[in-house]
């Protein structure tokens, strides 16, 4: 069936401000947008793990091990060269099709994970979760024994992998972080699709699957229900570069054997060509927040933190009794820090504020599908000194940062006790009574913090842009890419 739209003509047309369903090009019968995994209703996410079960259940080898398959198949003719985004693109939208028959809804689309938002302590996200995909594997083998798909035995793997979906979180309980809202934001800066494409596969696409390791860092990793949702994200930061400006058709590199790229190259295994899925929405599918429609939302609901710290009724002028508050539950003492303290260690888990630091990608990985050791350890030096920027900003706290993820801190809050938040060289240490994860305890959190630090906590919700804070991240990421990460402060 995708054969039908790989033979269509590319279009020149650019995308402006698509709205959300738009009437479909080239044989669609409307656009219809991807959207947040963690935005969907029960029913519409169960909808989803069923598609995939039903997949799953047919006879072997059935649809969905045919994904692996082509996948292991395909290693060095889909990665570190310019087909790696057309080609996962393809795959994905063929999945996407599979499902679409699997459901039998004309309107289901693959929903995406923003891993970005939960790059400063993954394993906390609601993602891994008993009723969605299932968390870390067991000792010894790695199989995971959680989630919707822990009885599912894979037919393809790669090399002696065990005949179950595996994990093997990199820092044992825990997942070391993922890039984060700014780093893509840094990443549509980048103008040459070569440029944009090697730096994004090597380092923020590829941190996901190493980080979550085992099955997930092996050629046979769709296998895993995970693979769609990340990549889906994935193909998600692609259209967002190509929504810039006139990129929608920017294409250029190198394929597999040396020669230069072209848009009439074939994507090995899958059919069509480069050409015939540059354009997503002649693909029938576009997301959330492209376009006009959602990128200037900004939350003020009762989930996010606005209404956790009562703003908007009172908002600044309750600072006195928020001090009060806070002195009941939390101790807190301020410190100053030396230089080299401005980057969180990787697996730091305590600070509330600041990005962490990135651990290297393991040489196994990097090298199993042809990347470049020195290449990556390049890109991974450029993240490194980019949140050190990010870090000694004083008016600027990303959208990623762990105060600003009330579902991870709320997770963390019930494991640990001792938090940091730091502005600069000012360091406040926070104590909590420990074992709680109740809205009050992160309310005063939150409080004790930006007081103890004399901060508005409306930097906290992006607000540091009337003070300069978004201003000030222009030079670094475009006025574009801070566009890009305001709306992020508001999902
Ligand atoms: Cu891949």
């Amino acid at each position: 069936m995708w054969r039908k739209y790989a033979i269509l003509a590319v279009s020149a047309l650019v995308l402006a401000s698509a709205p959300l369903e738009v009437a479909g090009q080239g044989g669609c019968a409307s656009v219809i947008a991807r959207r947040d995994i963690k935005s969907l209703s029960g029913a519409e996410r169960n909808e989803f793990f069923e598609g995939v079960r039903r997949l799953q259940e047919e006879p072997r080898p059935n649809r969905y091990d045919r994904f692996a398959y082509i996948h292991l198949q395909a290693t060095f003719e889909a990665h570190h060269n310019a087909k790696f985004l057309p080609w996962h693109r393809q795959l994905t939208y063929q999945f996407e099709l599979a499902l679409i028959d699997a459901t039998r809804n004309p309107n289901f689309r693959v929903p995406y994970w923003d891993w970005s938002k939960d790059s400063q302590a993954p394993a906390q996200s609601i993602i891994f979760s008993d009723s969605w995909f299932g968390g870390n594997g067991r000792p010894g083998d790695s199989c995971i024994t959680t989630g919707r798909f822990a009885s599912w035995k894979p037919m393809y793997r790669e090399g002696s992998e065990p005949e179950c979906l595996s994990r093997q979180f990199n820092s044992g309980d825990s997942i070391s972080p993922f890039s984060t809202t700014d780093d893509i934001a840094r990443l549509l800066e980048i103008s040459s699709f070569v440029d944009f494409s090697k730096e994004f596969e090597d380092v923020a696409h590829a941190q996901v699957h190493n980080n979550i390791g085992a099955g997930f860092m092996k050629m046979a990793s769709p296998n895993d229900p995970l693979f769609w949702v990340h990549h889906s994200f994935v193909d998600k930061v692609w259209a967002h570069w190509q929504s810039r400006g006139d990129r929608m058709l920017a294409y250029n590199g190198a394929n597999s054997d040396g020669s230069p790229a072209r848009p009439e190259d074939p994507l090995h295994m899958l059919g069509g060509t480069v050409g015939s899925v540059m354009d997503f929405r002649r693909l029938c599918y576009t997301y959330d927040d492209l376009g006009s429609a959602r990128m200037s939302r900004r939350s003020t609901g009762d989930g996010g933190l606005g209404g956790l710290l009562g703003l908007g009724n009172g908002g600044g002028g309750k600072h006195g009794d928020g001090a009060q508050a806070a002195a009941k539950g939390i101790k807190s003492r301020v410190v100053t820090l030396a230089e080299d303290e401005l980057l969180p260690s990787a697996d730091d888990h305590a600070e509330l504020f600041q990005l962490r630091d990135i651990k290297p990608l393991s040489e196994e990985y990097i090298r199993k599908c042809g990347g470049n050791v020195t290449r990556t350890r390049e890109y991974e030096a450029k993240t490194r000194e980019f949140h050190r920027q990010i870090n000694k900003m004083p008016d600027y706290i990303s959208p990623s940062a762990l105060i600003n993820r009330k579902d991870l801190l709320q997770r963390l809050t019930a494991e640990r006790s001792t938090f940091t938040a730091t502005r600069g060289r000012k360091r406040c240490v926070l104590e909590t009574p420990g074992g709680a994860a109740s809205p009050s305890v992160l309310d005063s959190l939150i409080k004790t913090a930006t007081l103890s630090l004399s901060l508005s906590v409306d930097l906290l919700l992006g607000g540091g842009s009337r003070q300069g804070g978004l201003t000030s991240l222009v030079p670094l990421v475009g006025q574009k890419g801070a566009d890009y990460i305001k709306a992020a402060y508001a999902s």
